[in-house]
């Protein structure tokens, strides 16, 4: 009875699961003016577009659709008079390559027509199409100069699967939309990346759509696929270690309500957009105060900038790999379907999405965002022992929120979280799994490495070449408010010298806050401190400012000097904190047209005005870092490799806001004794 009861009711949690996935992709609800573009409104952009430039006598292909957000007032406002009342004007924003010129389209979703069309006339082409590189890759296997250097290393040309790679930019005045493409041998194993055919050097133009350059440097061997297999189903016993399950029940269901793309969780209300270029992008989330009885802001929007990944390789076949993943594959375009179970635990829940294809197509991605609750570590606690005779313990579970992506481009997996904590924490993080990009070598041992090889030997055959992951994060934060100031609070050594005390030293702190953008670029090292956003405009009843404070990530510098190409397009990771005033349109940081940039449109160009940042609408940018020196772990398949920052009250409460908390009520578990 017992049983069937809880199948019963597991059953309705599953139909009620169900129904949250149905009402995610149909506009039942009431929709936000920061709701990614509906399946219905990608098609309305790919006719209008199509109606005034007909496929019949124009070529064409669209590289974005995108919301093209209102301006933050209108948000505001929006937000502040209610849904009903006023409507904010609803755009989107096509970058679309007609008869090889980029044009910029503006479509006013409502009235149903063109705002503008501007052509893109500076440096940079747009994201690459899925599309495009689908036909790129195909052209090697037609090409005869390919085919000879495939037989000619006895290949087999029907096990080859080749890929694309943008070119990056390296002082070329004359400039083509052309990537390289690589290929690789699958024959008995998937793991095409560590199975390079190594030393041919292939350009293809993509608006010729054709081999344009080609080069075979000489033979060198493809490792192995010995060891390189990681699909459960074709690998051999021993199996190992094995691992529990480990279910999250949640009796009284879940602890968090979705309505279209907004969230409520606990003092948490936050809304979840979603971009083709940035993918996942949090806006407008809000923490209530239990002793003011109202909910305040925190963070305006948050999303991932840009992802660079040089490699630091200089040789022909490798120095070109400086991968800027957001702008050049599109972090949406790239985000891959959850797996329930795997990627996020059983009690998670669902969102779908829609991107678009080269045709302007809408294509939908299915579980693209889920949203589960997880056990944190404690909240908080104390074991009272000094009181005689009076000894008791106060200890607070803690339950957290995670918001989980996952982008995949080509062989590396990035695994993007946002979790929120009751106690007004924001904590982003970033972890990496997939499978490291592998240079072939005539080397079986170290000792037969005679010089640099830009990597490490990870296999036989195989260098894991050294390389960076530098994902940029534009944090708006409004913290209580639009106007925000930085401050920075420097932790300083002070001597004693007057023999007042008997201590000859001590630390104390010392505040700045940043008049403009140039106080605000952080290079984050030795000096202790502390990097805050404050609102000088909002105390508490005690005096501070109320802030928020960046714990950072583990900072990572670039080793590119200065002048080198790559470092001019990356410029952005120069400091690992940036603070801007607020401009809708300075959205990334390395350039809107980033495949082929020349650094001409990035977060170092546009800090160069060294505008003024004190009480002002600010936006925090952080630079959160990887170096990646491979290890034979990382082979063939790389165990996951994170790192994350955390957004902090500070002073933003009266005191621990979750101090009157409840923790959860304990599971009895069905079918088990009290
Ligand atoms: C080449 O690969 C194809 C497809 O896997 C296979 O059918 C064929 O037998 C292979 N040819 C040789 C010579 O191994
Ligand atoms: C604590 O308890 C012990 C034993 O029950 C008793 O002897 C002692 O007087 C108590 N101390 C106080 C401060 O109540
Ligand atoms: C916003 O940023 C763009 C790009 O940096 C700049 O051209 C424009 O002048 C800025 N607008 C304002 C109001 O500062
Ligand atoms: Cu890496």
């Amino acid at each position: 009875m017992a049983t069937s009861m809880v199948k019963l009711m597991l059953f309705s949690a599953l139909i009620l699961l169900s129904l949250q996935a149905v009402v995610s992709v149909t506009p039942l609800h009431f929709q936000h003016p920061l709701d990614p573009l509906t399946k219905q409104e990608i098609s309305l952009v790919q006719t209008i577009v199509q109606n005034k430039y007909p496929s019949s006598s124009n070529r064409l292909s669209f590289h974005y659709i995108g919301l093209d957000e209102p301006e933050k007032d209108a948000i505001l406002k929006w937000e502040s008079i209610k849904p009903t009342v006023i409507t904010v004007p609803r755009k989107a924003l096509a970058i679309v390559i007609i008869n090889s010129q980029t044009h910029e389209i503006l479509i006013d979703l409502k009235a149903r027509r063109i705002v503008s069309d501007n052509i893109h006339s500076g440096n940079g082409f747009p994201t690459l199409s899925v599309d495009e590189q689908v036909v790129a890759i195909e052209l090697p296997l037609k090409y005869g100069p390919f085919i000879e250097s495939v037989n000619k290393r006895g290949l087999n040309l029907s096990e080859v699967v080749c890929s694309t790679f943008t070119m990056g930019w390296f002082g070329e005045t004359k400039d083509r939309r052309t990537v390289r493409v690589e290929c690789f041998m699958k024959e008995s194993s998937p793991n095409i990346w560590v199975r390079p055919i190594s030393g041919l050097t292939m350009v293809v133009d993509l608006e010729l759509m054709k081999i344009v350059q080609y080069h075979d440097g000489g033979i060198i061997p493809v490792p192995t696929a010995d060891n390189t297999e990681y699909r459960f189903s074709h690998q051999n016993p021993p199996f190992g270690p094995r691992q529990h399950s480990l279910a999250t029940h949640q009796p009284q269901g879940p602890g968090f309500q979705i309505n279209g793309h907004s969230i409520s969780w606990a003092n948490w209300k936050f809304h979840i957009g979603f971009d083709p270029r940035a993918g996942i992008v949090i806006s407008l989330a809000s923490i209530y105060d239990l002793e003011k009885h109202k909910s305040r802001r925190v963070l305006y929007k948050g999303y991932i900038s840009e992802l660079f990944v040089p490699y630091q390789d200089p040789t022909d076949d490798f120095y070109y790999k400086t991968f800027f993943d957001a702008g050049e594959f599109g972090f949406g375009l790239s985000t891959v379907s959850l797996v329930p179970n795997r990627d996020c635990p059983s009690n998670a829940q669902f969102l779908d999405t829609y991107v678009h294809a080269a045709d302007g197509t809408p294509l939908l991605i299915k579980n693209a965002i889920c949203v589960f609750e997880q056990y944190g570590s404690i909240m908080w606690r104390h074991t009272e022992t000094g009181i005689p005779n009076e000894s008791f313990e106060e200890t607070r579970t803690e339950v957290n929120l995670v918001v989980r992506t996952v982008v995949t481009v080509g062989n590396y997996d990035n695994i993007i979280d946002w979790e929120f904590k009751t106690s007004g924490s924001i904590k982003p993080s970033i972890a990496l799994s997939g499978i490291l990009e592998i240079k072939g070598v005539d080397i079986k041992h170290k000792s037969e490495i005679k010089s640099d090889q830009h990597g490490i030997l990870v296999s036989a055959n195989s260098i894991g070449v050294y390389h960076d992951h530098f994902y940029i994060y534009h944090l708006d934060l409004d913290i209580d408010g639009v106007a925000n100031s930085f401050e920075k609070t420097s932790l300083k050594t002070v001597r004693v010298t007057d023999g007042s005390s008997k201590r000859k030293s001590y630390w104390t702190t010392e505040v700045e806050t940043a008049k403009t953008e140039n106080d605000a670029k952080i290079i984050l090292g030795l000096s202790p401190g502390e990097l805050s956003v404050v609102n000088p405009n909002k105390k508490t009843s005690v005096g501070n400012d109320v802030g928020y404070r960046l714990i950072p990530a583990i900072p990572a510098h670039p080793l590119l000097t200065d002048d080198d190409y790559p470092q001019i397009r990356g410029a952005f990771t120069n400091f690992n904190v940036w603070v801007t005033p607020y401009n809708r349109t300075e959205k990334w940081a390395g350039g809107l047209y980033v495949d082929h940039s020349h650094g001409d449109d990035t977060l170092a160009v546009w800090t160069k005005k060294n505008r003024d940042i004190n009480n002002k609408d600010i936006v925090l940018w952080h630079v959160v870092g990887i170096h990646h020196v491979p290890a034979q772990e990382d082979f063939p398949i790389m165990p996951l490799l994170s790192t994350a920052f955390e957004l902090r009250p500070t002073n933003f409460f009266e005191r621990n806001p979750v101090l009157k908390t409840l923790s959860p009520p304990d599971v009895q578990w069905p079918g088990c004794p009290k």
